[in-house]
């Protein structure tokens, strides 16, 4: 039987998937494991054990004594966050997934999946339809750190044949979580604010155009990619994985469809910088041909489909006066 391990559970990625896991595969197939205790609260009774990805000794004797055969990573710190606090970031980024990587050679597991970004590419990289392989300039430890994980990732397929699949996520839009420390987070705010009833200030331009992805196709990419057969994986790095390309202005906009009274404001900060490095679309073609990637969002129905559910998740923040 699979064990999961899950890494960074309670994380905006992590608290989505680890359910969908635990749903797919049983609750008792499924470890949930976060540096902050706290993440236990949101995942609904799945077995869970803090754990800090820092220290390799204690990632390996949970895998020996729970008898894990898979692991997915992801804790990470990602680009806002990780321009705060450079050093920090390349440590947790890569000495974790270091860790994770000879963990997995060592025990034979037999998976590992590794979230990596569209935040390798830079400024010098095509950014329309941007191609699985071309010039990647990250310009951000975050990015820095997914471009050279890529890479480690690779090479324990190609020495060692550890079975790493990964995916190159655009910004990621949920109603389950909250994101923590992105670029892309604009996105997951703006869509609370105008529940709230307040005005949203927008720290990107107006016309700043992004890759987005909404959650449940970002877990539908992960699921589809980790079940496909190994001979289907033909890119051990990461795959481009696309959705729709949105700026905050059109995301504005759709949500004024549903509630016209919502006020924005824009006022740019350093994340202005990250942002005008990445890419504006991205060509997922292998994606699609290798083991059927299609995404079912756009912007109208992911408005719609966040609106809608937003208050049930966190009904503390929408609570009408009496
Ligand atoms: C971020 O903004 O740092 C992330 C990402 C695009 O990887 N959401």
């Amino acid at each position: 039987m699979e064990k999961l391990l899950i890494t960074g559970a309670g994380g905006q990625l992590g608290s989505e998937l680890t359910l969908a896991l635990a749903e797919t595969y049983g609750e008792n197939s499924v470890l949930a494991t976060d540096v902050n205790p706290a993440a236990e609260k949101i995942l609904k009774g799945i077995p869970f054990r803090p754990l800090d990805v820092m220290d390799a000794r204690s990632i390996a004797m949970l895998v020996e004594k729970e008898k894990v055969t898979q692991i997915y990573h992801l804790a990470a710190i990602l680009s806002a966050v990780g321009e705060k606090q450079p050093l920090k970031a390349w440590s947790l980024n890569m000495d974790s997934l270091l860790s994770v990587l000879e963990l997995a050679r060592e025990k034979k597991l037999s998976k590992v999946y590794w979230p990596s970004s569209i935040a390798v590419f830079g400024p010098n990289t095509p950014s329309h339809q941007t191609p699985q392989n071309c010039i990647q300039d990250p310009r951000t430890v975050y990015g820095i750190s997914k471009q050279a994980g890529e890479k480690w990732c690779e090479y324990y397929f190609l020495k060692h044949g550890v079975d790493v699949r990964s995916l190159r996520y655009p910004g990621l839009i949920g109603y389950k979580s909250l994101p923590g420390g992105g670029t892309t987070d604009y996105a997951v705010e703006i869509y609370h604010k105008a529940l709230e009833g307040k005005t949203f200030t927008c720290f990107l331009k107006k016309d700043t155009l992004l890759p987005m992805m909404y959650m449940p196709d970002a877990i539908k990419a992960t699921l589809a990619l980790m079940e496909a057969p190994k001979n289907q994986i033909r890119i051990r790095s990461a795959y481009n994985v696309s959705a729709m390309s949105i700026t905050p202005e059109q995301v504005y906009q759709s949500i004024r469809e549903h509630l016209p009274e919502f006020n924005i404001l824009y006022e740019q900060d350093y994340r202005q910088a990250i942002a005008d490095g990445w890419p504006r679309s991205i060509d997922d073609r292998n994606a699609r041909d290798h083991w059927g990637w299609r995404p079912s969002y756009d912007l109208p129905k992911m408005t719609q489909d966040m609106l809608s559910h937003l208050p049930n998740y966190f009904p503390h923040l929408y609570e009408q006066p009496h």
